[in-house]
């Protein structure tokens, strides 16, 4: 057995995912960065051996299994360490309902507003749609978390490590929080858990995001 290896990239909030769960649930690991500028062929041997879809994070286990798609690693992560799971199988049922509602709509909006401001700009029409689908996908949230501390209840779970991946970063996209203040009560508590680091506090220097760069 080995230590666990994450392939992430510093400016990636769905490597930050992973080591915020990680992190949370005690798990030493190595972090190995991608460079995001370079094509996939042309990134590590080691890392294309594990990389099902040429994207990172990808985890590799102690036992070498690789395990490819933030969501599909925090419910691995759950399951095998046995943490920041639902207690009960409806609760946990419920989890991964949020883990594929981030994975169609969160994670198909703000992420991608965000890099098209902060690093290479996209068409103004994707933008814009971006930013609508954004809005409506922060009225969801806030609207879920009015009354309700976590996603799922009173303990956090890998629904809500999914969920908050990106939106420590909405600064960097010129996007305010205060028509939502039920995601910003939520994001507080987040950062509160024993544990918690900021994304760039927690993830390993990679090579710097280069003019022109799309992921
Ligand atoms: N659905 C994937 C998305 C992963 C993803 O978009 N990764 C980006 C960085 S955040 C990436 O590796 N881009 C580089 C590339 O596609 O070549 C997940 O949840 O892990």
């Amino acid at each position: 057995m080995t230590a666990p290896i994450l392939y992430c990239n510093r400016e990636s909030g769905h490597s930050y995912k992973v080591a915020l769960a990680l992190r949370l649930m005690g798990v030493p690991y190595e972090q190995r960065p991608v460079d995001l500028n370079l094509p996939r062929e042309q990134r590590s041997a080691d890392f294309r051996a594990v990389s099902l879809f040429g994207e990172v994070p990808v985890y590799v286990d102690e036992d070498g299994l690789a395990v490819c798609q933030s969501n599909a690693i925090l419910d691995y992560a759950a399951r095998r360490y046995a943490k920041l799971d639902g207690r009960t199988p409806a609760t946990r049922v419920r989890v991964r309902e949020w883990l594929a509602w981030e994975a169609n709509r969160l994670a198909m909006s703000f992420p991608h507003l965000r890099f098209s401001r902060r690093f290479t700009r996209a068409d103004p029409v994707l933008e814009a749609w971006w930013a609508a689908r954004m809005q409506s996908d922060f009225e969801c949230l806030d609207r879920h978390l009015q009354g309700m501390p976590f996603l799922v209840g009173d303990a956090p779970t890998i629904a809500d490590i999914s969920c908050c991946g990106y939106l420590f970063w909405t600064g960097q996209a010129d996007v305010d929080l205060a028509p939502w203040p039920a995601i910003i009560a939520w994001l507080e508590r987040i950062r509160s858990l024993p544990g918690w680091s900021a994304p760039y506090d927690l993830l390993i220097a990679s090579p710097p995001i280069s003019a022109g760069t799309r992921t």
